[in-house]
């Protein structure tokens, strides 16, 4: 059976994590894309020659016209612009919704059958934009924030609690961005939702309000760290996983940011909840009861992307 074929529009931080990362795990062969001439060829070729050492067979290549895209069946959007001190996702939102417009077209033109996963950010606004460009179907286009989000959470009660990581499950809804709404009452240990934690005397409330404020913030908290990009290595592996359910058929649950018509009393809008991810896409949207705080709080969060995709809608009328 031949390789199936990825290919990374993009070829910066991520883009270069994401291609090593799916030699590592043998899914397939790779594409990388990138306007900077060179560069995806550079990486293309340093990865590759990697390859008899770790003992994975894939073929890697380097381009700088959409062609190369042709027959890919995962595309994953790294292209654009990333978030540099004191910037907030927001002001890459016009220099970065004209990407998706030159990417959409590319992906239409090449690869209409692909499962396309955007990371650009503002991701909410992005990933909408990607599709109306693309025009392809809408379960066949998501946003990696979710799983991403939700890695920190866990990391962060991992080590709060000195557990696996393994063993910590966390739920994250809402739009990428400081207005996300991390569950605690859905996120557990070995099953055990962390309010019964701190009743348990694992935590305090307000230790949990610091991871979830953290958690929020992590983004951020490393762009701060690292001056000249933000984080690259547990985003890459996030959009791996989302790769890896739709390409293996393993219909995971994965918060996404996901196209609502209607759930969650959303309409026409991307926006963070847990999705199964199989063979066909998105192919379903997992649809809790909010109520309370929670229901306020993803209000809120959605309201934030609906300002971003006005702002979009107001700077390229003709996607629509
Ligand atoms: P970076 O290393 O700058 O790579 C971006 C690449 O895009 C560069 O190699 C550019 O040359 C290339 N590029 C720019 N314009 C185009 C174009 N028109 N066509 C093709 N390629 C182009 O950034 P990065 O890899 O660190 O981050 C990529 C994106 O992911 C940024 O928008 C980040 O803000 C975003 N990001 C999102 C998350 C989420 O959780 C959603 C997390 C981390 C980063």
């Amino acid at each position: 059976m031949a390789r199936d074929k990825i290919a990374l529009i993009g070829s910066g931080q991520i883009g270069g994590t994401l291609a090593h990362l799916i030699g590592l795990k043998e899914l397939g062969d790779v594409v990388m894309f990138d306007i900077a001439e060179g560069v995806p060829q550079g990486k293309a070729l340093d990865i590759a020659q990697s390859s008899p050492v770790d003992g994975f067979d894939a073929h890697y290549t380097g381009a700088n016209s959409y062609e190369a895209l042709d027959n890919a069946k995962v595309c994953i959007v790294t292209a654009g612009v990333p978030r540099k001190p004191g910037m907030s996702r927001d002001d890459l939102l016009s220099i970065n919704l004209k990407v998706m417009e030159q990417v959409g077209a590319g992906i239409k033109k090449y690869a209409p059958d692909a499962f396309v996963i955007c990371i650009t950010n503002p991701l909410d606004a992005m990933v909408w934009a990607l599709q109306k460009a693309s025009g392809l179907p809408h379960r066949k286009v998501v946003g990696m924030a979710g799983v991403l989000d939700s890695a920190r959470f866990r990391y962060f009660l991992a080590d709060e609690f000195n557990v696996s990581v393994e063993d910590v499950t966390a739920f994250v809804l809402g739009g990428h961005g400081d207005t996300m709404v991390p569950l605690v009452k859905y996120s557990t240990v070995a099953g055990i939702p962390l309010p019964d934690l701190v009743k348990m005397g694992w935590t305090s409330q307000a230790r949990l309000d610091e991871i979830v404020d953290r958690t929020r913030n992590g983004g951020a908290e490393i762009v701060n760290l690292l001056k000249t990009g933000s984080a690259f290595y547990a985003p890459a592996a996030s959009a791996i996983a989302m790769a890896e359910s739709y390409l293996r058929d393993k219909k995971r649950v994965l918060p996404s940011a996901a196209y609502l018509n209607g759930e969650y009393g959303v309409k026409d809008m991307y926006v963070g909840v847990p999705v199964v991810i199989g063979a066909k896409g998105v192919e379903r949207v997992v649809e809790i009861e909010l109520a309370g705080k929670d229901r306020e709080a993803f209000d809120k969060s959605v309201g934030a992307v609906q300002g971003l995709v006005d702002a979009c809608k107001k700077i390229a009328p003709d996607l629509l």
